[in-house]
């Protein structure tokens, strides 16, 4: 007989029972009609789980809650599953590689996304921290995974199912690929994982975000927790009863809870005239270039550079006085680099951090679409109000040479030493 999930399908906790499932070849079904906020408030499930949390698993025995152990008691119904590796010591390490990605990949893509859909508090600060410690497992990760495969011995056990469902959250929804480009082993595991049949059946046609979401104190209108699947009104037709579909939809994600997809509103900048320069080539060329950057890029910035399409902007950040830490004002412009995400498709940007000692100077460039700073940009990107900002005149020769020397990372810049240089592109 099946084993009775609690939850929906396309929750990564709830994936973690599905695909050690389908691995094991056990039967494990999900509960007809779970609504999300509704079911899991009821007395019935919170005896299940006081927490009123998915997965709940029902078993002969009784309910078990904790997506980890769920999948766990799965993976323990076939005797000697390769899923818990060949020897005690990969089946330790298998538990090693389940606690880090939970602990220290999943806890922290959680700590970044949740504010950003409006689950709890948004602080710039607890971000950058999560930013941070989730960089530096991705790090570890990575390192480990430019030898090895799969995290454990030659072949996917319980490791890569928890893991590759921590990271899809991640890759779903926040972490975009200028994000995960820093870490092209854990890119290469990570499709390779979510193309392996037995995932595949589940997850469907994965892609990964292109863009993260601004923090919800910015945005329209703040997603509730417990607003995301609202009871339904008594007059309001009841859904046909029907066993839950094993079929993915492509457009649905691994969020804890579901809310229809808003359309999404055209930028104003993509109904700006046409511009001769385009960005993507800048980028390219500005990338490309290794020797004679100044008559290579620079020339060709110039050559490209339409100041009816784009303009260029100085930044000077407000609170020099204030980066007293170098690792921490490095974090600051690091951050505001992350959170420029959203504009990709329209700037290019260069931040340097100037001075050998404290405190340092963050000055940086920053070349738009339109004639203006994006509006959405001020909006949606609060360290904008940290920078005092002038519009570049370019009919000034001084002003183009501060141009030249702040693409180039010209050192010393402005008779100071440079501790470090940022390009957004
Ligand atoms: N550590 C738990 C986390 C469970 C969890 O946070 N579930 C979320 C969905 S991913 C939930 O049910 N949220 C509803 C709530 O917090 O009330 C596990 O791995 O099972």
């Amino acid at each position: 007989m099946a084993l009775v999930l609690h939850g929906v399908r396309t929750n990564k906790n709830v994936l973690k029972a599905l695909i050690a499932a389908e691995y094991t070849g056990v039967e494990v079904e999900l509960v007809q009609n779970f609504e999300m906020g509704v079911s899991n408030r009821t007395p019935e499930f919170l005896k299940m789980n006081p927490l009123g949390k998915i997965p709940v698993l029902e078993t002969p025995d009784g309910p078990i809650f904790e997506s980890n152990a769920i999948a766990r008691y799965v993976t323990n119904l076939k005797k000697d599953n390769p899923l818990f590796g060949s020897s005690l010591f990969e089946n330790g390490l298998i538990d090693q590689w389940i606690d880090f990605s939970s602990l220290e990949i999943d806890a922290n893509i959680l700590r970044w996304w949740k504010p950003r859909r409006g689950f709890s508090v948004y602080l710039p600060l607890v971000e950058e921290a999560a930013i941070t410690a989730l960089k530096r497992a991705l790090n570890a990760l990575n390192a480990h995974l430019a030898s090895n495969t799969y995290l454990v011995g030659h072949s996917v056990t319980l490791a890569d199912i928890i893991t590759t469902c921590n990271l899809l959250l991640g890759f779903s929804v926040m972490l975009t690929k200028s994000f995960t480009s820093e870490f092209p082993h854990v890119e290469r595991y990570y499709w390779t994982m979510v193309n392996q049949p037995n995932f595949r059946k589940l997850l469907g046609e994965v892609k990964q975000t292109e863009t993260i979401p601004p923090p919800v104190e910015f945005a329209k209108k703040p997603a509730q927790p417990n607003e995301a699947v609202k009871p339904k009104a008594k007059n309001e037709p009841k859904k046909e009863a029907k066993k839950e579909s094993s079929k993915p939809k492509a457009e649905e994600t691994p969020e804890a809870e579901e809310e229809a997809p808003k359309p999404k509103p055209k930028n104003p900048l993509d109904l700006l005239p046409p511009s001769k320069m385009i960005l993507d080539e800048w980028k390219r060329l500005y990338s490309n270039t290794k020797t004679n950057f100044r008559e290579v890029a620079i020339k060709g910035f110039w050559d490209m550079y339409d100041p009816e399409g784009y303009s260029l902007w100085f930044c000077n950040y407000k609170y020099n006085d204030e980066n007293t830490i170098s690792f921490v004002t490095l974090n600051k412009v690091g951050g505001f680099l992350q959170r420029m995400d959203l504009a990709r498709k329209y700037a290019f940007g260069k931040m340097l951090v100037i001075g050998s000692e404290p405190p340092y100077k963050v000055k940086g460039l920053w070349l738009f679409r339109g004639q203006e700073i994006p509006q959405f940009i001020i909006d949606e990107c609060y360290d904008m109000e940290l920078y005092e900002w002038t519009k570049v005149d370019t009919s000034d020769e001084n002003q183009k040479e501060r141009v030249n020397q702040m693409i180039e990372d010209q050192e010393p810049f402005e008779g100071e030493a440079l501790l470090d240089a940022k390009c957004f592109k």
